[in-house]
């Protein structure tokens, strides 16, 4: 090894004994996420068979309904939030940066906090089963059942649990988005990228829109039952359809959100095996932009039997079958290229088969029931439970099987046995069919879901115990599957690079691989490198691309411009840490001690956290380098800072506003749903009094403040400035000749009114229902008003905090006129404050008036 790859080593190299849990690296996180993510799916697994030993012969009476109704809804919800969302993620965590030729993903320690956070709290909503005060109202959580009935603390776990892990989900989302977008290797347009890239990217952008929904109404929920606020309370004004349109809106997407990155494995594995190029490369990126879209215009179809008026059960109707088509295009793309090419058989690919076969049954009976007259027979029977895992298992299971026995020799260096693989294929296949299978006729005679047991003699019986061996069988699948995982394999020998002769970047990996993700960060010029490009691997290998070298020791990435993926910054990159795994666990005592409204405790988790998080931005972000610019081979030379549109950091603050404007926007929409359902909105008068609003001056007031306090916001950063070095030759920025080159107090003023600017908008926001006496608990329109109120004061406290982070930055010299990123995405935090205040402060002084 020649001396710059010894640096390059020193950089990249994992930590060691205890320190290891502080490695912050792609594919350390990564793999720690894969596998907590697999082991919650077993104990999702668990909970199934003991569904299915209750369910074997009728009225059994193994478990009490109120166990069954655990199990079920913990089943549910581990499955969807604990393991298909979280394994996906965590997969590309581990692969997207190796495809990509890049080093790391940009945000190291975000990846490692969301993985801890995940941990947590998966841990915690896991744990409360043991304590006989798990969850009971199902993945859906339908209210009033899980407000006026359920009053033990099992919802406010599922609330409080799931959030955060929600949160955790978001965050791998932003960098995932920014990963595609921001770190791909020079060359690399956007046309080029591996299909999974692309997949990835259109599932994390729906992560963003479809959980802050979902995130809203937990918080609706959560204070309704913590505080009586009357958001799902009939007789209040309130109206529990709000929580089935919000969570549906998550809902929906979701199932595509968990489909979708499985088949992007399936889009990496089918070019191998078939020794082809991927037939169809756009009309695949079409297709699934398209499902992405389509996929928010669908949920009504999960509240087909809730009365809603005819014409929006005709156009979610229509819509959901139209889903058909884009997803068939996708198929299509997939069975072609296998045909063209020249197929070698393996267990990975039957996986790919299996998975496919039975996602298209399920996407049959899906089709049957997005007809409305037939979902009214069929609604909350087995055939819904039918149809739905038919999806599950073959959209997101199998299709993941598939990625583990391809991807395995990758990550460990061995192979999973093929011998082993067929017969665990063969025995998952039909043991799934089985179980499930039964199901649809249960169902279609008349077989409610969740319920805990059923007569015997009304036809129920026999489908039912063919379910339940059907069940223990793929059961034993998933256990020569963990056999063959985990089975010691010290005498098989070290596979060679690139087993499976693939085409794309991931593989140029050595075996055993190295800690540095790529030897040196190649020019891309096709889709498929290792099949396309001469002498690719020597030149990687031989350092002769970008980034060789560590000259200064630090981890660096490349990152390049989104569309034509030029070279923009050579990326520093955080080392290892425990900060992220601190701040998780300050982060999970708030949500946990939330729970069981120790709020004191979680009010010091909430501080500690707090401080955690700052240490950890002061510490690891936006540092100023020791040299501006960097060579960083091929005679190309690029800036190691850069803020603004150009910075990776600029990118993941408008990402993260973006989903954090749709959970506004979602609060938004439940105060005009209000609205639209009843006849009278804000009521005069509501059980004996009247119905008090903030009133009209000091929202508006509020807003104004806010807008002079953004105005000031911009003024900072432009003051900021004051002396900054010529950007181009000839050019006087900003303010020479007026304030001179080296003065800083115009800045700190600007920071200052802007905070007292800030502070009084909170106040004259919070003073109007002060003064009218707003009672939140009288009545929805109360409680809608105060939410807003609450949701709008909170992130201007965060803004002013922000402010006072620049200023403090600014003082110890962390940043300064050239080196301005901290300020700059301030600056944009407050854009969507500005629009957050406005548009809170106009809703709820406004509307009243024109209602
Ligand atoms: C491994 C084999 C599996 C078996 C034997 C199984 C079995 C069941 C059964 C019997 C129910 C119905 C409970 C009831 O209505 O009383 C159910 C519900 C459900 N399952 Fe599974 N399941 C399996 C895998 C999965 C997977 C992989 C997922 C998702 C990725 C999943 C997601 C769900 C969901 C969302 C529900 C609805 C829960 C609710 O109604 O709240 N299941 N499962
Ligand atoms: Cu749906």
């Amino acid at each position: 090894m020649d001396e710059r790859a010894i640096r390059l080593l020193k950089a990249w190299q994992t930590p060691k004994g205890w320190r290891y849990w502080s490695a912050v690296n792609n594919s350390e996180v990564g793999l720690w996420y894969t596998l907590a993510a697999f082991a919650f799916f077993l104990f999702g697994g668990v909970l199934a068979l003991i569904m299915r030993i209750q369910l074997a012969v009728p009225d059994n009476d193994w478990l009490t309904p109120e166990q069954y109704n655990q199990v079920f809804t913990m089943h549910g919800s581990v499955m969807m939030f604990l393991f298909a969302v979280p394994i996906l993620e965590a997969i590309s965590i581990m692969l997207l940066p190796e495809m990509m030729g890049a080093r790391d993903l940009p945000f190291p320690r975000l990846s490692a906090y969301g993985f801890w956070c995940f941990l947590i709290g998966g841990i915690f909503v896991c744990g409360s089963l043991f304590f006989g005060v798990g969850p009971r109202g199902g993945w859906f959580m339908y209210p009033p059942m899980t407000t006026e009935y359920q009053t033990d603390v099992g919802p406010d776990i599922w609330l409080l649990g799931l959030s955060f892990i929600e949160i955790a989900s978001i965050a791998a989302a932003v960098e995932l988005i920014v990963g595609t977008l921001k770190c791909r290797p020079p060359g690399m347009r956007l046309n080029l990228i591996p299909l999974y890239a692309w997949y990835i990217l259109v599932v994390a952008v729906m992560i963003l829109f479809a959980f802050p929904p979902l995130i809203a109404g937990d918080l609706l929920m959560e204070l309704e039952r913590a505080m009586d606020w009357p958001f799902f309370d009939a007789e209040r004004g309130g109206d529990p359809m709000l929580w089935q349109h919000l969570f549906w809106i998550f809902g929906h997407p979701e199932v595509y959100i968990v489909f979708l990155p499985s088949i992007a494995l399936v889009a990496m594995i089918v070019p191998t095996f078939a020794r082809t190029p991927m037939a169809g490369y756009g009309w695949i990126v079409l297709a699934a932009v398209g499902t992405g879209f389509l996929s928010f215009g669908l949920w009504v179809h999960h509240m087909f039997t809730t009365g809603l008026p005819g014409i929006s059960i005709g156009i979610f109707s229509a819509a959901s079958e139209a889903v058909a088509i884009p997803t068939g295009v996708q198929i299509f793309c997939f069975i072609a290229t296998l045909l063209i090419g020249r197929v070698t058989k393996n267990a990975a690919l039957l996986f790919v088969l299996a998975g496919l076969a039975t996602f298209i049954i399920g996407g049959l009976t899906g089709v049957m029931i997005a007809i409305a007259p037939f979902d009214y027979q069929a609604h909350d029977t087995y055939f819904i439970v039918g149809h739905l895992h038919y999806v599950l298992v073959g959209g997101t299971i199998f299709p993941i099987v598939a990625g583990f026995y391809y991807y395995y020799p990758l990550v460990t260096g061995k192979q999973l046995s093929e011998r082993l693989g067929t017969i665990t294929f063969w025995v998952m296949l039909i043991g799934f069919n089985v179980a499930f299978f039964p199901m649809h006729i249960s169902g279609m005679i008349g077989m409610p879901r969740r319920v805990y047991t059923y007569p015997g003699g009304m036809g129920f019986d026999l489908p039912n115990m063919i379910s339940t061996i059907g069940a223990f069988t793929l059961g034993i699948g998933f256990l020569m599957l963990l056999y063959d995982v985990f089975r010691p394999k010290g005498k098989q020998p070290l596979v060679k690079r690139n087993v499976w002769n693939a085409g794309t970047l991931e593989w140029s990996g050595e075996v055993p691989d190295k800690p540095w993700g790529i030897r040196s960060i190649p020019i891309v010029t096709t889709r498929y490198p290792l099949w396309e490009q001469d002498n690719f691997l020597r030149d990687v290998d031989e350092g002769n691309f970008y980034l060789p070298d560590a000259e200064e020791g630090l981890r660096e990435t490349m990152v390049t411009s989104t569309v034509d993926a030029e070279p923009m910054q050579c990326l520093r990159v955080p080392g290892p840490s425990f900060l992220p795994m601190v701040a998780a666990l300050f982060t999970g005592g708030v949500f946990i001690f939330g729970t069981y409204h120790w709020y004191w405790a979680a009010g010091i988790c909430g501080l500690f956290s707090f401080i955690t998080i700052v240490t950890w931005l002061w510490t690891g972000t936006a540092k100023i380098p020791e040299k501006d610019t960097k060579a960083v081979g091929l005679d190309l030379t690029l800036p190691t800072y850069v803020s603004g549109p150009a910075a990776v950091g600029w990118w993941a603050m408008f990402i993260t506003m973006l989903g954090d404007m749709t959970a506004f926007v979602s609060l938004v929409f439940g105060y005009f749903f209000f609205w639209t359902v009843h006849d009278e909105f804000p009521p005069a008068e509501f059980d004996g009094r009247a119905v008090a609003g903030p009133g009209m001056v000091w929202p508006l007031v509020a807003a104004g403040l806010a807008g002079a306090a953004w105005v000031a916001v911009l003024l900072a950063r432009r003051w900021n400035r004051i002396g900054q070095g010529p950007k181009e030759p000839g050019d006087k920025f900003p303010a020479e000749g007026i304030i001179a080159s080296s003065t800083t107090w115009p800045f700190y003023v600007a920071i200052a009114i802007a905070c007292g600017l800030g502070i009084a908008s909170v106040a004259s926001l919070f003073y109007g229902p002060l003064k009218n006496e707003m009672d939140p608990t009288h009545h929805a329109y109360s409680a809608s008003v105060s939410v807003l109120v609450l949701w709008t004061m909170l992130h201007t406290g965060v803004g002013v905090l922000m402010l006072i982070y620049a200023a403090a930055r600014r003082l110890f010299r962390k940043m300064d006129a050239d080196h301005d990123a901290d300020m700059v995405n301030v600056t944009l935090y407050w854009h969507f404050l500005v629009l957050t205040v406005v548009i809170t402060g106009t809703v709820i002084a406004l509307f009243p008036e024109v209602a």
